[in-house]
């Protein structure tokens, strides 16, 4: 009987998780970016804070995993920042099948490594598990004055040849002023939606 009455309260209670990866080449933001996302969506019930998070100060480059789990309305999301080195990159392969999204995070005003992140996300968007998979770009540091839009952005990562394949969206954000996040995950979760459709959005 008991097990029974726990059996319906699950399925009453039940909420999706989605395991999401949050890479990108080293610096450009993943982890003040998850920072923010954890107050934005927190885990618990809780009064969202929106002032900026007080850990930012002592971010330090990662070598390992951060997880954090976001609490969404009818969903949760799992995501795992890891250290986009790359000598640490190897490491990816060991979560990214997992993943049912990819977010992927730029410094806007790094031009000189644009060919770099390209590259890198080719690669990782080729893997056959990934092919249709949701891909959210966050073009980060538009706080910065030499921030390249998020158009320009999604040309350098040659977005386009790839528009046919899964929903794509490149946000603009700022892991210092916390803008533009929030927008990114609305859309993410939407993606992964049975109603999505394949689209290339650039707000
Ligand atoms: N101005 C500005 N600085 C940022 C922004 N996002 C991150 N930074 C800074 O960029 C540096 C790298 O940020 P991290 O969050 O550690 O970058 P990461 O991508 O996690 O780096 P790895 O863990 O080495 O892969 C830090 O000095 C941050 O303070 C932003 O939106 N604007
Ligand atoms: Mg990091």
């Amino acid at each position: 009987m008991f097990s029974l009455v726990q059996g319906f309260y699950e399925e009453l209670t039940y909420v999706p998780e989605h395991p999401v990866a949050l890479l990108g080449v080293e610096e450009s933001g993943k982890s003040s970016i998850l920072e923010w996302l954890k107050l934005y969506f927190p885990s618990t019930r809780r009064a969202n804070r929106v002032e900026r998070p007080s850990s930012l100060q002592k971010i330090t480059s990662t070598v390992g995993l951060n997880v954090a789990k976001l609490r969404l309305p009818n969903e949760r999301l799992l995501v795992w920042d890891l250290g986009g080195a790359r000598a640490l990159r190897p490491i990816w392969e060991r979560y990214i099948d997992e993943a049912q999204a990819i977010i992927w995070v730029v410094d806007s005003t790094d031009t000189e490594r644009m060919d770099e992140s390209r590259d890198a996300l080719k690669k990782l968007i080729s893997r056959p598990h990934l092919k249709h998979s949701p891909l959210l770009v966050f073009a980060n540091k538009q706080d910065l004055e030499n921030a390249m839009d998020p158009v320009k952005v999604s040309l350098a990562l040659d977005m386009f040849s790839d528009a046919e394949n899964r929903p794509q969206c490149v946000q603009p954000c700022s892991a210092e002023t916390g803008d533009g996040l929030k927008d990114g995950i609305e859309w993410l979760i939407k993606s992964l939606g049975e109603d999505a459709k394949i689209e290339m959005r650039i707000p």
